[in-house]
């Protein structure tokens, strides 16, 4: 009889571990290596299912939208923009949490245009509860995605508009309570360039956000673009004597101030981005919710200089970053112009 059992269990156990061996899971670490193991994972790790949003990716990331022309020749951009609410993404290793998206990611995907451009966006709010996006900037009232609110499970939305003024706005749901739509994360970048453009230079956007997932109105974790300690695990790679301009939009909830500091250098600041002129060259500026500029620099020596909130307790709960400033090989065939400094 004792025999018997040892034997059941052996098969039981055998079969367990061979099925295991059989399918080995593929796992992506905090650092971005991909471990494959039949074994159990003990550590929090992303699993290669739940990675819904690359913050590589999205930092350099511009949505310019389908172009036409009018018959009077101004350039039409069309934009879908899909809002959800159902989606889980592991805001940090282990930790699951119930994020609202617009076109699947959180910050949703940076709207592009350029100044007298008209700006048409197909909204679809195929969420549970009722959405809209209410884009700051200039247009009018039925445009203002405030009192024309866009039902669940399908309902529609044509949001139109001229691209202005030149700089760069946030987009966000403006649905009540307003505090739960925007810190699940309905909101993203809509940048209105110049009719003559910018000077180059390596671009970049930076959505300053942080998430409750205790649901005590108080963030535990807060990022440049949604994944805590991201930038500092994957620096981010520019090169010395090339002009950096990054796009910064704060959108953290619950918390009056962020602030953004920069190491080894300083930059110029242009608030909201609607002049040309800077307002500051400093390597600190301090931003309530929805605040944002554009900020302007050079790295003259290469190496890695960390970028992070100076509200310390935000930087020690994610948001925190590093650029990797490496020797620029070619910067002979830059242009001569010099961007301040
Ligand atoms: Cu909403």
């Amino acid at each position: 009889m004792l025999s018997a059992i040892i034997g059941v269990s052996t098969i039981i156990v055998f079969s367990v571990l061979s099925e295991a061996q059989l399918e080995p899971k593929v796992f992506v670490t905090h650092s971005g290596q991909v471990i494959r193991t039949s074994g159990d994972v003990l550590d929090p790790l992303y699993t290669a299912s739940t990675v819904e949003f690359d913050p590589e990716k999205y930092l350099r990331d511009f949505n310019y939208g389908r172009i036409y022309e009018s018959k009077n020749g101004q350039t039409i951009r069309e934009f879908t923009i899909i809002a959800e609410d159902d989606k889980i993404q592991e805001i940090s290793p282990g930790v699951f949490y119930n994020v609202w998206t617009f076109n699947g990611t959180v910050p949703g995907p940076t709207i592009r245009a350029t100044e007298g451009d008209l700006v048409r966006i197909h909204f679809i709010n195929n969420g549970s509860k009722f959405h809209t996006m209410h884009f700051h900037g200039i247009h009018p009232a039925e445009m203002d995605g405030v009192f024309e609110t866009v039902g669940p499970d399908g309902g529609q939305f044509t949001y139109e508009f001229e691209a202005g003024p030149v700089g760069v706005h946030p987009y966000h749901c403006h649905v009540m309570p307003l505090e739960e739509h925007i810190s699940h994360g309905l909101y993203g970048v809509y940048i209105v360039d110049p009719k003559e453009g910018r000077p180059p230079a390596d671009e970049m956007v930076m959505v300053l956000n942080g998430f409750d997932t205790d649901f005590d109105t108080e963030n535990n974790f807060y990022a440049a673009n949604s994944i805590p300690f991201y930038y500092q695990h994957h620096p981010i790679q520019i090169k010395t004597n090339e002009l950096i301009r990054i796009y910064v939009v704060n959108m953290v909830e619950f918390d009056p101030i962020n602030n953004l500091h920069l190491h080894g250098n300083l930059y110029n600041y242009y608030p909201t981005g609607t002049s040309t002129v800077p307002s500051t060259y400093t390597d600190m500026i301090t931003l309530s919710q929805t605040e944002r500029g554009i900020m302007e620099f050079k790295y003259d020596y290469p190496g890695k200089y960390l970028f992070h909130a100076h509200k310390v307790e935000f930087s020690e709960k994610g948001w925190v970053g590093i650029f990797l400033v490496n020797d620029n090989l070619d910067q002979k065939s830059q242009t001569g112009i010099d961007y301040g400094n």
